[in-house]
């Protein structure tokens, strides 16, 4: 039982200079916590809706101050003074609250502030580490009993970056080092900083570029398509000393919601219908050593994504991202259709820490995998890192092992392990 003695909010900025929301709870016990939320770029249609202020004269119409609002005001005087038995409850009370199906009303950015300032409150009330008390919420258990907890999850990061978070110049939004054998965090860590910086010197011998990064930190040279892309990653591969596919992998994330187009993947140069887009992706995975694909598809192309799973699955990871927007009624349907076999978790896209934690038992439930990620648009809080190991993720996406917001979560990471000396899962045998 937790009581809320206030809530309050603060506009602040993400790594794209953007605004987001920052809240802060206090408990009755005098426990504190704030915690900033994250914003996404190649968004999926289903999100739960992120308020902005739409004011063209700031911040280009992205300021976040009625999210703010709503929780300086009505969320601050509806709940404060309340008891809370579990998260759920509280967030179930947001819910009805705004009384809209995707959190239009009081903002997505708004509520899931709440919800997670609330957790990280009540971690501090219950004196343990928030990544303990988020895996009490996904068991469900609570007062003095703890969830067991049993690995870390495995790093997948962001190598080469295009799409919507380099300016369209090649489609393919991420190509991301996958280490596949380091069996530490540590040495994950060292791995991929170690084929980061291969290719960053071959990207200055073959694009005479200086290390210029992309929203998430990934390295973005004018690649001639995606084939050069996936070459150029298997090459610093090898020129960091390790064996493609074997020591070190890849995972992709298409994003080919944001090139499709009246049925149409529109990819270097060619129009291709899904049964040739799902060929493509086929043709990748026999050339290059991609062990997951994120978005091989289209967010609305439901009826091609069983196809694509029988075409690749059992060889990489058929993961949705803009497909499931982390909303259960999306699993569910992609469980029935057996349109996917690993969840994207990304908890802002529901807005609530109870429905991600939904979200994340069903895809369980059906035997997927989940990644949990960050999004494009992120700060310096590292809830992300405690959430991905109280959840149990197979892996975590976070973006590059550049850029303070990026490493906030690997750093976290890091302590997490010399703290708990938890081991890191293993890779998924898909
Ligand atoms: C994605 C994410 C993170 P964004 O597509 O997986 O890389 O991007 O946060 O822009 O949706
Ligand atoms: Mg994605």
């Amino acid at each position: 039982m937790s009581t809320i003695r206030k809530l309050t909010a603060l506009e602040i900025l993400d790594s794209r200079g953007r605004p987001t929301v920052q809240a802060t709870c206090t408990l009755g016990s005098g426990a504190v916590a704030a915690v900033s939320v994250p914003s996404g770029a190649s968004t999926g249609a289903a999100e739960a809706l992120e308020l902005r202020d739409r004011d063209p004269k700031r911040y280009h119409g992205l300021g976040c101050r009625q999210a703010v609002a709503h929780v300086n005001g009505e969320l601050n005087d509806a709940l404060s003074g309340e008891e809370f038995a579990a998260q759920s409850a509280l967030d179930g009370t947001m819910l009805a609250l705004d009384g809209t199906p995707n959190k239009a009303r009081l903002g997505a950015n708004a509520i899931l502030a709440v919800s997670l300032a609330f957790a990280r409150a009540v971690a501090v009330e219950r004196q343990i580490p928030l990544y303990q008390h988020f895996a009490d919420i996904l068991a469900g258990v609570t007062g003095d009993a703890h969830a067991p907890l049993a690995t870390l999850p495995r790093p997948t990061i962001n190598l080469f970056s295009g799409g919507k978070h380099a300016g369209g110049q090649v489609p393919i939004q991420d190509v991301l080092v996958v280490p596949a054998v380091a069996t530490t965090m540590d040495e994950a860590l060292e791995t991929t900083v170690a084929v980061f910086q291969a290719a960053a010197e071959l990207m200055q011998r073959k694009y005479q570029m200086r290390m210029l990064t992309a929203d998430e930190g990934g390295l973005a040279p004018p690649f001639a398509n995606a084939a050069a892309m996936l070459d150029d990653a298997v090459e610093a591969i090898r020129a960091a000393g390790y064996t493609p596919g074997q020591e070190v992998a890849l995972a992709i994330d298409v994003a080919s919601t944001h090139f499709y187009e009246h049925g149409r993947y529109h990819l270097d140069g060619a129009a291709l219908d899904s049964v040739g887009m799902i060929a493509r992706v086929e043709e990748w995975l026999a050339n290059y050593p991609i062990v997951s694909v994120e978005d091989g598809l289209a967010e609305d192309d439901w009826g091609h994504w069983p196809r694509l799973r029988s075409a690749i699955g059992g060889k990489a990871l058929v993961l949705g991202d803009d497909l499931l927007c982390t909303n259960p009624a999306r699993i569910q349907r992609a469980i029935n259709e057996g349109a996917a076999d690993a969840l994207l978790l990304k908890v802002n896209q529901i807005g609530t820490l109870t429905e991600a934690a939904q979200a994340c038992r069903l895809a369980r439930s059906a035997g997927w995998r989940v990644t949990i990620s960050a999004r494009s648009g992120e700060t310096e809080d590292h809830w992300l890192a405690d959430l991905a190991v109280g959840w149990a993720g197979d892996q975590i996406k976070v973006g590059s092992i550049t850029q303070s917001e990026r490493l906030a979560k690997y750093n976290r990471l890091l302590a997490i392990e010399a703290e708990t000396h938890l081991p890191l899962v293993g890779w998924p045998t898909p």
